[in-house]
């Protein structure tokens, strides 16, 4: 149950959910801390301000990295810390701060994976439109010249966009994630730029950074229809082209998928849903990468629903079997046919799982040990399913667990615990749980241990 030699093992953060710190040093406000201040945003009612304290403890948390004996550490830069309106005058004080993290990743000798965008937009940039807005494109842009200036001569790998899905989706359409807008064509729009902005970063990154690695990371899920009937399958159909198709296609085919398109025309009463697109945008975004990132949590199972107008509605049938603390279902079976999938259709040049892991609420026991055996089975279940990938042909060159902390989770606040590593709400104590332990084992052997095989 090994691993080929070359097969990179990490822990994965991101900027809002652990540095806290949103007021030091010039960080301008962001979309999070504007959407978090919305009574009922946020299920306990929670903000970032805090969050891990990582801003100011991070030296423990990169010694935390080196006690779990990864290679490499996933974390994501706060665009208002670089640029607090989203444009112009940069804040020395915010680039000093990755500096330093940087280096002292490099100290420890553990490869930076920085993520240029994970959700956290200068609150500015949305007063002036968003992401709906191609203007944002342009900030983007100049956000990553600066960024990848400074921090290229030592940082080689770039993720340009963390889930476009929920940035667009969750963001601009269900309203649930920041800024919380309702408005199906904003969402569009939102979703096309955040592609074009990744297009457009990458060969900008490329000329910044000497042997530059860059990719996109996507969230995927497959969805399997929850009967034979043709409702179901057809609805199984819509749910992996607007989930994963409507993303991938344009990355590695140039096109959105039409099935999809029609799909939107529908639901806009027959006008375009891509008229923000402009001669040019799909070539810049199918611009070759080096990787493609992909967080997968779970499979989503539909059944189909068609209302009076003749609209299918995809719903998410509740899983039957076990799920994580999000309701979600652990199923890792779906994890490798996804990889297989992702490598015959799109094959792209190497695949990085860069987030996975579950949410379970378990704390310390009496002896103050953290024994989260549902953890480690969840991960274990997946690491096999990555072996299995491997073993088909797929090039599945690392794995990044979400997440090294417990930590901020969104429009759930503090009530969901993803960490390996324990962080305790008053004191920030910072505490490995058995999964972490489990994972160092993991990592340094690079394999699985054969005989805790179900
Ligand atoms: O916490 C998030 C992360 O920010 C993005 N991917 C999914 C995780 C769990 O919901």
């Amino acid at each position: 149950m090994r691993f080929p030699d070359h097969f990179l093992w990490g822990a994965a953060t991101s900027a809002f959910q652990i540095e806290g710190a949103t007021t030091d040093d010039g960080r301008g406000e962001s979309i999070w801390d504007r959407f978090a201040l919305r009574p009922g945003a946020i299920e306990d009612g929670s903000d970032g301000r805090i969050a891990c304290d990582h801003y100011r403890r991070w030296r423990e948390d990169l010694d935390l990295l080196t006690t779990l004996g990864v290679g490499a550490y996933r974390f994501s830069i706060a665009w208002p810390r670089i640029l607090p309106t989203g444009r112009g005058a940069v804040n020395a004080r915010g680039l000093d701060f990755y500096d330093r993290l940087v280096d002292g990743l490099l100290e420890r000798r553990l490869t930076p994976w920085a993520t240029l965008y994970h959700w956290d937009l200068p609150q500015a940039l949305e007063d002036a439109g968003g992401w709906p807005s191609r203007d944002t494109v342009d900030a983007y842009v100049e956000y990553t010249d600066i960024v990848t200036r400074r921090l290229g001569d030592r940082v080689q790998h770039w993720i340009t966009q963390n889930e476009p899905w929920i940035i667009a989706n969750l963001g601009y359409d269900a309203g649930v994630h920041a800024p919380g807008r309702k408005d199906l064509r904003a969402a569009l729009a939102a979703g096309h730029h955040v592609l074009l902005a990744h297009g457009r970063a990458v060969p900008v990154i490329e000329a910044n950074v000497r042997d530059a690695r860059v990719g996109i990371t996507l969230n995927l899920a497959p969805g399997d229809p929850a009967s034979e009937r043709a409702e179901d399958r057809a609805a199984a159909q819509l749910f992996d082209g607007f989930f994963n198709r409507w993303y991938l296609d344009p990355l590695y085919r140039g096109a959105y998928p039409e099935d999809v398109v029609a799909h939107y025309r529908a639901r806009l009463g027959g006008d375009d849903p891509l008229s923000c697109v402009r001669p040019g945008d799909l070539e810049q975004i199918a611009v070759p990468t080096s990787f493609l990132g992909v967080n997968y949590y779970s499979r989503v199972v539909l059944r189909g629903e068609t209302d009076d107008s003749g609209v299918l509605a995809a719903l998410a049938v509740p899983p039957g079997g076990p799920a994580t603390d999000m309701g979600w279902e652990v199923y890792p079976k779906a994890l490798e046919g996804l990889l297989v999938r992702l490598s015959k259709d799109y094959a792209p040049a190497s695949i990085v799982i860069t987030e996975n892991g579950a949410a379970y609420a378990t704390g310390p026991g009496q002896d103050g040990r953290i024994e989260d055996h549902a953890r480690v089975d969840y991960l274990r279940g997946h690491l096999e399913a990555c072996l299995r990938a491997i073993g088909a042909g797929v090039p599945l060159d690392g794995y990044f667990v979400w997440s090294l902390l417990d930590n901020f989770e969104w429009s759930f606040g503090y009530t969901k615990r993803f960490g390996i590593t324990w962080v305790d709400d008053e004191t920030q104590a910072r505490v490995p749980k058995r999964s972490a332990l489990w994972y160092r084992d993991v990592a340094r052997r690079n394999a699985l241990d054969p005989a805790e095989a179900p």
